[in-house]
């Protein structure tokens, strides 16, 4: 091929002729191949790796897993008795659930979804105040300041915003406290989890966004959700880590997620974790799951069982004994007996409270219709 000349000789008097000059060189803002996440969910459970497990550790997933389990099946007998009006089970997807609310110290906070009641109550909250606004009661039914447990999400996505605004404030104020905000597959279609996952990578906010990618939004399988390799890759295109584990292993989510704080917590930013796992359960006690998948899925996955995973690696080691299985149980039924009691008695409620803590100053309108239902209650009264 014919060299081009870079010394042409211009006439005298002549318009230069035009030189492109070449761009410059290109890099990459961030290498990406330290954010990609995993080829496969990293697995402890069942490997070589299990044997470094502290057995401490373990023993305390494994109460706290079938606490758990017994929450979830005393919260889903509540809906047919009419105690609770709604319940977002997460049967199956306890080991999640578990690892977040212990991967966290007190000062940190938790931004769950709807879903994750069960991470509120791993973390300390009162069970029955956890399901306050799943039975229609007052408000959030706790001081989300007192338990750094922000108010459960409905709308999807919401809360990853808000835990990266509380992240980043603290960093600013120079407070050590990170935000671990929990959101379902669906959820990372919303525009607020492209938003939270942009601000906190570009102010290296000390949050974790956990993804529990249950296969299922509402009836919507994941693959009509979306065509990303995994949902742990979209961490890459914010310029944070992606991490991709099995969900129903407690030890591995434990320790994914372990990391993701520490690296948060020492000034690193922001981690996006994907865990796989499966809803056993319908979406809620309102939905009918036998409409859009089939029973064997269900089957496969309960093989898959955490709690299964779990005992299995305890017998091998030799540390589930009698003692220890009936120490659990009776933990779980206990609290599960105090939760049906108290949810059974009618809640004592005031009508005024609507108007509580709906803004720090109450607003004229809000003014006046508390006025207009104080006057219909003391009206009622007199009657
Ligand atoms: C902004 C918004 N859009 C729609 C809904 C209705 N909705 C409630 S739950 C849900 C599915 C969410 O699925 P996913 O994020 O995977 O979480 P999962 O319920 O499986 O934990 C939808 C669409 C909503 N709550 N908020």
């Amino acid at each position: 091929m014919q060299q081009r000349s870079s010394t042409v000789q211009e006439p005298p008097g002549a318009v230069p002729a035009y030189r492109p000059t070449p761009p410059p060189a290109w890099q990459p803002r961030t290498d990406p191949a330290p954010l990609l996440p995993d080829a496969e969910p990293l697995r402890v459970l069942g490997t070589d790796a299990a044997a470094d497990a502290d057995p401490a550790l373990l023993l305390r997933l494994y109460a706290e897993l079938i606490r758990g389990r017994r929450y979830n099946t005393q919260a889903t007998a509540l809906t047919k008795q009419g105690r609770l009006a709604v319940y977002p089970s997460t049967t199956g997807q306890e080991a999640c659930e578990i690892a977040a609310a212990l991967a966290l110290e007190e000062r940190d906070w938790l931004f769950p979804s709807y879903r994750d009641t069960l991470a509120a109550v791993a973390r300390g909250l009162d069970p029955v105040q956890a399901l306050t606004l799943l039975r229609g009661d007052w408000h959030t039914g706790y001081d989300p300041h007192e338990h750094r447990i922000a108010p459960l999400c409905t709308p999807l996505a919401t809360q990853l915003p808000h835990a990266v605004g509380l992240a980043h404030a603290a960093r600013l104020k120079g407070d050590d406290v990170i935000a671990l905000a929990m959101v379902g597959d669906g959820g990372t279609s919303e525009g607020d989890f492209h938003e939270a996952l942009n601000f906190a990578a570009v102010w290296k906010a000390p949050v974790v966004f956990f993804v529990q990618n249950n296969g299922f939004a509402i009836s919507v399988p994941l693959a009509k959700q979306t065509a990303a390799p995994s949902l742990a890759h979209k961490a890459v295109g914010y310029g944070m880590p992606g991490r991709l584990v099995d969900g129903n292993d407690a030890v591995a989510v434990h320790q994914v997620l372990t990391e993701a704080v520490a690296r948060a917590r020492r000034g690193g930013g922001p981690t996006l974790v994907e865990a796989v796992t499966y809803r056993i359960d319908a979406h809620t006690n309102a939905d009918d799951a036998t409409r859009y998948r089939a029973a064997g899925e269900v089957e496969t996955w309960r093989a898959h069982d955490p709690i299964l995973l779990l005992e299995r690696e305890l017998t091998e080691r030799g540390l589930l004994d009698e003692d220890t299985r009936s120490a659990a149980a009776e933990a779980a039924e206990t609290m599960a007996a105090d939760l049906r009691e108290r949810m059974n008695a009618d809640p004592v409620l005031d009508p005024m409270d609507l108007f509580s803590h709906v803004y720090a100053e109450q607003t004229a309108q809000l003014r006046e219709q508390a006025a207009q239902l104080r006057a219909e209650l003391d009206a009622e009264g007199e009657a």
